[in-house]
């Protein structure tokens, strides 16, 4: 717990203009004005199903059509979305100061949004909607088709009326290498499953080594990343939160900006 916690913009400017790596690390908050719903709260549903429900393994296994027309439809959903006045801030700091800091950004989102927004230096820690995995040679793949098969053309619709999914597997995404075949999915880390060593290994280096860190629209539940920024914190790097409210780690940080991160954080990362 910080002893005193502070929402002094212009004291947050002078410790980032002083600092010589900079980690950015967000969550599903930094869309939410690109219009992608947050994982919790009133937003965090499709269909009658909780996301956290057909984000596992075993739905999957269940029934990969259902699983596979829920990712299709938020495929479509992120593919129309625009980066926001987030990411830009973010895309448009790391260009004007990339070369005389480390700016590393860090999410927890799979909708590609920093990327097209222009962030160069990133690190996917949940994967991507527009990548592949496959289940059987393991092969991963960028696919932005639109649908990603025939058969979920048309499929996917979030109407809390629609009861099940009976897509054959048969008809659902495959690897197309030769001698495999093999059912794709999603290249997104679920629930149970352990993140990517590579990619979990450059996030801690960045976060042990970064002299500022900014937590941006995520609720800190989520582990590993729950404890990225709040370990940061207790090794003397100054952490600032933006969110619109707060999560249960905003005592251990620094400072504490409530908003939408569209507005503060354009603020927080001018010069
Ligand atoms: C705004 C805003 C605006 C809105 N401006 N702000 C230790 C203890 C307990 C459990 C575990 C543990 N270690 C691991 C676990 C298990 C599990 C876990 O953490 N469970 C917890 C829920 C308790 N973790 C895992 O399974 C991870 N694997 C792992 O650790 O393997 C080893 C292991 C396994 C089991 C036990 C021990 C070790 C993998 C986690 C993968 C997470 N995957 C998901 C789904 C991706 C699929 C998909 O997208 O379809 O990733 S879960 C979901 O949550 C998604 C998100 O990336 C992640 C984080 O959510 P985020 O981004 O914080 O979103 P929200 O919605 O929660 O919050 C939005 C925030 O924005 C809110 O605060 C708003 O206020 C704010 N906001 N508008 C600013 N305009
Ligand atoms: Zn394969």
């Amino acid at each position: 717990m910080i002893a005193r916690q502070s929402s002094d913009i212009a004291k947050f400017k002078e410790a980032l203009k002083a600092s010589k790596q900079v980690v950015i690390l967000s969550g599903a908050g930094i869309s939410a004005e690109s219009g992608i719903p947050t994982f919790r709260g009133a937003g965090g549903y499709w269909r009658k199903y909780q996301a956290s429900s057909l984000a596992t393994p075993e739905a999957f296994r269940n029934n990969p059509s259902l699983v596979w027309e829920f990712y299709h439809y938020r495929r479509e959903v992120a593919a129309k979305a625009q980066p926001n006045l987030g990411h830009k801030a973010i895309a448009d700091y790391e260009s004007k100061h990339g070369t005389e800091k480390i700016i590393t950004v860090i999410t927890q989102n799979v909708d590609g949004l920093h990327e097209r927004a222009g962030t160069k230096n990133l690190i996917e820690l949940h994967g991507n909607l527009y990548k592949t995995r496959c289940t059987k040679c393991k092969e991963v793949l960028v696919n932005k088709d639109s649908p990603i098969c025939e058969a979920l053309a048309d499929r996917g619709a979030p109407d809390v009326n629609i009861v099940g999914s009976d897509i054959p597997v048969k008809s659902l995404p495959h690897c197309k290498k030769p001698n495999c075949s093999g059912l794709l999915r999603p290249h997104i880390v679920w629930f149970g499953e352990s993140l990517e060593h590579a990619v979990l290994e450059r996030a801690e280096a960045a976060m042990a080594t970064c002299d500022v860190c900014l937590v941006v629209g995520t609720s800190s539940v989520v582990y590993p990343a729950a404890m990225f920024a709040p370990q940061a914190a207790s090794r003397g790097a100054i952490v600032a939160e933006f969110n619109i409210e707060p999560t249960p780690a905003t005592p251990d940080f620094h400072f504490y900006f409530e908003g939408p991160c569209g507005t503060t954080l354009p603020e927080a990362l001018s010069d």
